[in-house]
Order: C-alpha cells, then sequence, then structure tokens
C-alpha cells in the first residue's frame, strides 16, 4: 500500500505511536509517506529507505504575526500535493487537531480516503471544549476511518462526538525488541541509589508531578537510600524540582530531562510511577511493563486496560497519596512480588500490545476503510 501518515514531531505518545506504525508498514514493504513540521523523534536515530519523509512549510507573513502561519492550511496544502504525486492510497492523522482538518480539506481535492486515530488530550481535553469542538465533531464524523487507543477512548468518542459511526480500538503498539529486561543499566549518568522509581512524561498539569514528589518524599522517610528519576521536559517540572528542595529530598531526585532511549532507565526502577488524572492509555505504563517493571498508577481513562491490579503493579484511587506509598514501599521490601508483577506485565505486552501485531491490525482496518 501506498499510505500517507500524519504525526507530530514531538516525543509525545501521539507522535511515537505514529512514527513506530510507519517504521513497522516500512519493514513489512508498505511505500510510507510521513508528513510532520520536523522530523519526529524516533527517525532522529533511525531511517528506512520505504519512509520518505515530507516537511510542511510554514510560510508566514507579517499579517499573521499574532495568530501565527495558518498551520491547517499549510499542512492541507502538503497532504494534497503528495498525495496526489504519490497516488497514496490512503490518509492516515494521528492526533485530531488540527491535521484531522487539513487531511479533511485534502479530500475534497484529491478525494483520498482519511482516517484518523484520536489519541487523548484532542479529546478528552481540546476537542470538547466549544472552541474547537464544532469543526472537529463534524470532521470526526465526517472522516472514513475513525479510531482510538482504549475502549475508554471509544466510550468518550461515541457519547461525545460520533454517536452512531463505527469506532475501531487499536492499542498502542510496543517495540518488544527495544522494551525489554537488560541486565547492566547503560545510563549516560549516575545512579545514586540503590532502588530507584521512574516517572516519564511532558510534565503537564494533569501528569501531576508534584504528586509524586510528595508521594515519593514520605518513602524516602522510611527508607533514605531509595533514587526518583524524572524524565521529560514541560510546564511543572520547575514546580516539581522547587518542591523536592522544599520537601528536603532534592539529593534523592535525578531531573534528566528529555532522554533518547529509556530503557536502560526503566531498567533500574522498581516501579514506574504514575499520577496522571486522565491518560487514554499510558504509553509509557507499556513500555515499563515490557522491560518487566511494574506500574503504580491511578484509576483513570484506560490505563485499567493496561494494568491490572495485583497482576502486573498496582492501581490506586487517583489522589489517595497513603496507598500510592504505601505500594512504593511494599515494591521495595518485596523483591520477589517486584519480580513477579514485572514478569507478568511483559507476557500482558508480548500477548496484547506487540508492535507487529499492532500494525497488523491498523492494516486489517486501512482493509476495511477501503
Ligand atoms: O494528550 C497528551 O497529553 C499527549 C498525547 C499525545 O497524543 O501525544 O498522549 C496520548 O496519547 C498516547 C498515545 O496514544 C496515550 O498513550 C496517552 O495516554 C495519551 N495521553 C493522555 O490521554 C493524557
Amino acid at each position: 500500500m501506498k499510505i500517507g501518515i500524519n504525526c507530530f514531531p514531538t516525543v509525545g505518545g501521539s507522535g511515537i505511536v505514529g512514527t513506530q506504525i510507519a517504521i513497522e508498514l516500512a519493514k513489512m514493504g508498505h511505500d510510507v509517506h510521513l508528513i510532520s513540521y520536523d522530523t519526529p523523534f524516533l527517525l532522529r536515530t533511525y531511517r528506512h529507505p520505504n519512509i520518505t519523509l515530507h516537511l510542511v512549510d510554514i510560510l508566514s507573513y507579517p499579517l499573521f504575526r499574532d495568530i501565527g502561519a495558518p498551520y491547517t492550511i499549510l499542512a492541507a496544502s502538503k497532504l494534497a500535493q503528495i498525495t496526489k504525486k504519490w497516488d497514496l492510497d490512503l490518509l492516515h492523522i494521528h492526533y485530531a487537531i488540527p491535521v484531522g482538518v487539513s487531511a479533511y480539506l485534502a479530500k475534497q481535492i484529491t478525494n483520498v480516503p482519511v482516517a484518523i486515530t484520536a489519541h487523548g488530550s484532542d479529546i478528552h481535553t481540546l476537542g470538547i471544549d466549544p472552541a474547537y469542538n464544532p469543526i472537529i465533531s463534524h470532521v470526526l464524523n465526517s472522516v472514513d476511518g475513525l479510531s482510538t487507543v482504549s475502549n475508554y477512548m471509544k466510550n468518550e468518542l461515541a457519547t461525545k462526538f460520533a454517536n452512531d459511526r463505527e469506532i475501531e480500538v487499536l492499542y498502542n503498539p510496543i517495540d518488544i525488541h527495544k522494551y525489554r529486561k537488560i541486565d547492566t543499566q547503560i545510563c549516560d549518568f549516575r545512579i545514586k541509589h540503590e532502588k530507584n522509581f521512574v516517572h516519564v512524561s511532558n510534565f503537564r498539569p494533569i501528569k501531576n508531578t508534584p504528586f509524586i514528589v510528595e508521594a515519593f518524599s514520605e518513602v524516602v522517610k522510611q527508607f533514605p537510600d531509595v533514587g526518583l528519576i524524572m524524565v521529560g521536559e514541560g510546564p511543572e517540572r520547575k514546580k516539581s524540582e522547587e518542591l523536592a528542595n522544599q520537601l528536603d529530598i532534592r539529593e534523592h531526585v535525578i531531573f534528566q530531562g528529555v532522554r533518547n532511549t529509556l530503557t536502560p532507565i526503566y531498567n533500574c526502577a522498581s516501579a514506574l510511577l504514575s499520577a496522571s488524572s486522565k491518560e487514554s492509555f499510558g504509553l509509557t505504563l507499556a513500555e515499563a511493563m515490557a522491560c518487566e517493571v511494574p506500574v503504580i498508577a491511578p484509576d483513570v481513562g484506560g490505563v485499567t486496560e493496561v494494568l491490572d491490579h495485583n497482576e502486573n503493579g498496582f492501581v490506586y484511587e487517583l489522589e489517595d497519596i497513603d496507598t500510592f506509598v504505601n505500594y512504593m514501599i511494599q515494591l521495595l521490601e518485596d523483591e520477589s512480588k517486584t519480580k513477579s508483577l514485572g514478569k507478568k506485565g511483559r507476557e500482558k505486552v508480548v500477548n496484547q500490545f506487540e508492535s507487529v501485531k499492532i500494525t497488523n491490525m491498523y492494516l486489517d482496518w486501512y482493509q476495511k476503510i477501503l
């Protein structure tokens, strides 16, 4: 097939998922055209001859000074051009805003079938806002295929946007060869503590990173040789660092910024910690599980489709700090429990989220659309 895939180039989940699907399709021999405004994160260290990268031209003009270049139109033009030039069979857009609208426009010109995968904040945060809702609702109801990443999200989409249309659920793909248990931790920074927890996110307010620091400070009171590795960048990183200072645990918390390779970091951890108030799937949860690392996460959104309580980690009620702390302590005290939860986590990822399997499901969905 000749497939055009659009995604964000950043480390956010939808960009990683879109690029991972593109890579698997390319490996299967499909002709993939990846469209974005910069080189997608995974393609900064990997290239495949079947993937052609097309960058959207951001043409600005003094009159646009206050509103920025109209990206929706610029992306629509690029999608239409590429579709015609390469005679694409299908356009697949990851994250509905704004390029879902661009693809809808490109279809008016080229008649190419359009598929959208809704990922998270495009629906549960932005899409429901009246500032976006009329157009996003119309587009989601008009495109040829609509998918999303969990049953929770399917329900959100069905009730708030697309009541009577078919919605496919396709879980996030995990590269189980990249995310795996390794014996040595080849980190490019020094792990100071014997046991560690890890958190990976974009530090947006919905990730609740200060709550993680606060809960961890309770653990330090009982376990003086424990560390917390915070990976990623975003608006609440500074606030989280300041809190670590205030709580006098700065020596225990390493803020690592964005990392190219996460496997060695997951492998240093007794658990991956999450405190998100919204999470449609939780890509990093599944990545950690693939590395045999248990996950502790709140019961929100699609989290319990990934994580099974007491099977491969622990689920707690959002904001319930005591339970969160108790689960961390349980894992520090009981290594055999930590190991067995970790092993079952990998089994689940191999059975349900393995990248080639998920990509084949995407292909079946494309065939249905065509
Ligand atoms: O919405 C975000 O904050 C980022 C977003 C994205 O699209 O970059 O991530 C979402 O998509 C991921 C891939 O499908 C999911 O694993 C994440 O759970 C989801 N994030 C949220 O729902 C907050």
